[in-house]
């Protein structure tokens, strides 16, 4: 018999008696809860996605080193290691996770008086978390990436994530691909796209770097009284990747006033301004380590990310919806048009994006 949520954070070092554990969050991959004890104390209690995750115990190492050492920087820098990154909480017999049958838990402390944003109020907030991002990456640039346990094998490989999406139209287990056939097209007018940054990286024009990999506005925790940058949070795919990806997995999910589920497609535009607010912040953060090509290649990773997590999805609908967490029928078929979309738009705004970022290089 698997164990309740309160008998497993009891498992872990946390202050008194676990007494509430309630779902927290909506990302589309983990499960989060927000725990409760009897002496007032706050955290962050999360099962780990096992079949995303293979192995547990390599990825909390990594979020271990990472924090560690980001916790040193922190503390040179004069701010509090214990609200600008995670801290893991250990179980009582020393471990960074629990291990309850086929699945892993672990607990961070939670980070007071701070909030998410799903999508941003205004550009100011988008700056703000284009400030985080590009300090992250700015703050990681020194650490050992050889030490890293690749979590999610080729994770942004957007030519693998190709080949995985050729898979699932000829297998079509579902019999879905006939409904999709203008997404399909959509996706194989793009398959030379499709390889520009990987072959690039691959014939060394573009640097490996330590990266988040997963930039949505909704994984940097703002201060609930100033709405300041407090601390970059889920680091599940902190792993070598393109610096450029960080910057247009951040454009695809927050340039727009949409959700990344909108059902109605008219509603979901680029924004050319927000575009302009994040690159002031990512490139004033972190602008002096990237090289030329990088910054080049800045508004292509932007279309690159969308183009890939919209290919993702299709990709998954036609698998019959097995990786990403669905909440009604053809979720993920409308996260892919707005993806898709965003891409057209992109598409369009593509000199206007090369303007951008030559004004802050
Ligand atoms: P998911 O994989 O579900 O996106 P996250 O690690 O991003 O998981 O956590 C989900 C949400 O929980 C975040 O968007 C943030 O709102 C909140 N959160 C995560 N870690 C903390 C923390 N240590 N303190 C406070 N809030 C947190
Ligand atoms: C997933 O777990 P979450 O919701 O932060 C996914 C990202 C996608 C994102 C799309 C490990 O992120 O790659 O960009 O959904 N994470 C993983 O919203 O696959
Ligand atoms: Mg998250």
């Amino acid at each position: 018999m698997s164990l309740s949520n309160l008998e497993i954070a009891n498992s872990f070092q946390i202050s008194g008696q676990a007494i509430s554990a309630e779902p927290y969050s909506c990302g589309h991959i983990n499960d989060t809860f927000l725990l409760k004890t009897d002496t007032g104390e706050k955290y962050i209690l999360q099962r780990i996605n096992t079949s995303v995750f293979k192995n547990a115990e390599a990825l909390m190492n990594n979020i271990m080193s990472v924090t560690n050492f980001l916790k040193e920087k922190i503390l040179r820098a004069g701010g509090d290691p214990s609200r600008e990154t995670l801290s893991i909480i250990l179980t009582n017999d020393g471990r960074t996770f629990y291990r309850d049958g086929q699945d892993c838990w672990r607990i961070y402390t939670f980070i007071r008086d701070s909030v998410t944003l799903q999508t941003c109020e205004n550009e100011e907030q988008f700056y703000a978390s284009a400030c985080a991002f590009g300090r992250f990456q700015k703050l990681l640039a020194d650490f050992p990436a050889d030490s890293l346990y690749e979590s999610i094998p080729a994770f942004h490989n957007t030519k693998s994530r190709y080949n995985d999406f050729e898979w699932a139209v000829s297998e079509d287990v579902c019999g879905r691909a006939a409904s999709v056939a203008r997404e399909i097209a959509f996706v194989r007018s793009r398959r030379d796209f499709a390889a520009t940054l990987v072959d690039m990286q691959e014939n060394g024009d573009l640097p490996l770097r330590v990266t988040h990999n997963d930039t949505k506005l909704n994984n940097v925790l703002f201060d609930s009284s100033t709405m300041s940058p407090i601390a970059v949070v889920d680091l599940d795919t902190v792993m070598p990747g393109l610096s450029i990806n960080d910057f247009g997995d951040s454009i695809r999910f927050g340039a727009t006033h949409a959700a990344e589920d909108e059902p109605d497609v008219d509603k979901v535009h680029f924004e050319i301004d927000l575009f302009d607010c994040y690159t002031r912040g990512f490139l004033g953060e972190c602008g002096a380590l990237l090289t030329e090509n990088e910054k080049k290649m800045l508004p292509v990773a932007a279309m690159m990310m969308t183009f890939e997590c919209g290919m993702r999805f299709l990709t998954d609908y036609l698998n019959g919806d097995t990786y990403f967490k669905i909440h009604r029928e053809n979720h993920n078929l409308d996260r892919c048009h707005t993806q898709f979309k965003l891409v057209s738009d992109m598409e369009k705004a593509k000199d206007l994006m090369d303007a951008v970022v030559r004004k802050y290089c």
